[in-house]
């Protein structure tokens, strides 16, 4: 039997999300007209919620539910519905620092764990976009400052530790999301799990050496760790491709149900990790081969453009802050604080979230090539053969980088070794020219 969470709580169909802002005046009204002229789609696309938009003759909305399981497995794999909460609570406390990189949250249910907010049309997914070939010319720029903004703005370098202590009693409580990263991303790949999904038997061999690669568990364990304990800012903690809505001249960021307080280059990592994968996957995908080698020179540029974005715009931030703009201190590291130390303060500072970012990025990678939740960029490539090079090639990438962290001190480095590595073979998990 479905466990729900309360008695009132109902399952909606597109029909029912339709009915549900029937019944809220104010959702209503911004859908104008009435009931009989308004539309729905149930657009669903990630692995958990429902999502539908539902558009009347003056405006649309979006409406998601969170599901007592997971939507993609289904009933046979619970999922906490407060997921829904802590969304809320994620975008409640990064609102005032993102302004419209977010969509705008019109309507919270505790009862229902339903969110209503704007229709983000004619939005695409980011990665669909890619997929598809598309170049977008902000969508970089705008992650790299909302990644920013929130690492910035909820950090020690920004707010009083009481207020950070406050962020940490609230996102504590993610505790199913945060136990789906670590088992999913952390874990699984590295033992014999029936959630992985190995592209059998091409990547046979690969699963079986991550399982024995003692030196890269102990670097992932070590991340994990990391991610647990190092609470340096508030986290989106799913910040992929997929969880980026755009146009050529707009960027939102969406759903953030796995926020927590965690390690900044976790999330910078994560989203550096789909422009690797997409890198990779590329050389597999239908198209000319010089169409492909410049759409593969152009997400090495956005690599080192979002890289390069977050940590300029961070660091202007905290300058910014410190009140250097207008001569006001207002942090202890500006008064008393020699200029030239707190400059290299902050290098070192942004240089520790480079190495986490590389760091991440390389888990990012093994697990959505080894574990359960696998991308349509690799999906797609129809012939297997092709789609596991591509595969191993971005292992063997993500490997090199977790087992010699201290050789990508810049994002430079990090692009180079990426297109080095095409030219290295990537299909032997045991080769180690890739080390
Ligand atoms: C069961 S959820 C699997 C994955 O989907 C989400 O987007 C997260 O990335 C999660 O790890
Ligand atoms: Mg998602």
């Amino acid at each position: 039997m479905l466990h729900t969470p309360n008695h009132d709580y109902r399952i909606l169909d597109a029909q029912g999300a339709a009915d549900y802002l029937a019944a809220h005046p104010a959702l209503a009204a911004h859908l104008g007209g009435t009931p009989g002229e308004w539309t729905c789609r149930d657009v669903a696309d990630g692995n958990l919620n429902s999502v539908f938009l539902i558009d009347g003759p003056q405006g649309g909305l979006c409406v998601k539910q969170s599901l007592p399981y997971v939507r993609v497995f289904g009933e046979g794999w619970p999922m906490d519905i407060n997921r829904a909460r802590f969304e809320h609570a994620y975008a409640s406390r990064v609102a005032p620092h993102v302004g419209t990189l977010a969509p705008r949250i019109h309507h919270f249910d505790e009862t229902q764990f339903i969110t209503v907010m704007e229709k983000l049309e004619p939005h695409i997914i980011l990665r669909n976009a890619m997929l598809a070939g598309r170049r977008l010319p902000r969508a970089v720029a705008d992650v790299a400052e909302y990644a920013a903004r929130t690492a910035f703005h909820t950090s020690d370098l920004a707010v009083p530790f009481e207020r950070k202590f406050a962020d940490a009693g609230v996102f504590s409580g993610n505790l199913a999301l945060q136990r789906i990263t670590v088992d999913l991303v952390f874990t699984d790949p590295y033992v014999e799990s029936g959630r992985n999904r190995v592209l059998s038997p091409h990547l046979d061999a690969w699963a079986a050496s991550l399982r024995e690669d003692s030196a890269l568990k102990a670097a992932v364990a070590r991340h994990r760790l990391a991610y647990l304990s190092k609470a340096q800012s508030v986290l989106h903690g799913d910040l992929h491709t997929g969880s980026v809505m755009v146009t050529p001249d707009d960027t939102r960021i969406i759903d953030g149900e796995f926020a927590l307080l965690g390690p900044t280059g976790f999330d910078t990592g994560t989203f550096i990790a789909h422009y690797v994968m997409a890198w990779f996957a590329r050389s597999a995908h239908e198209g000319s081969s010089q169409e492909n080698a410049s759409f593969r020179a152009a997400l090495a540029d956005d690599i080192v453009e979002f890289w390069n974005v977050f940590a300029t715009r961070f660091i202007h931030l905290w300058q910014e802050w410190d009140g250097e703009n207008d001569g006001t201190p207002r942090t202890h590291f500006t008064s008393g604080t020699d200029r030239q130390a707190l400059d290299a303060f902050r290098r070192s500072y942004v240089d520790e979230i480079l190495a986490d970012t590389v760091a991440f990025m390389g888990v990012e990678i093994i697990r959505r090539i080894i574990g359960f939740a696998q991308l349509a960029d690799f999906t797609t490539i129809a012939d297997e053969p092709a789609r596991a090079r591509a595969m191993a090639g971005a292992l063997s990438f993500a490997r090199t980088v977790l087992l010699n962290p201290g050789r990508f001190r810049d994002v430079a480095t990090l692009v180079g070794a990426l297109l080095e590595h095409e030219r290295a073979d990537a299909g032997d998990p045991q080769a180690t020219g890739n080390v």
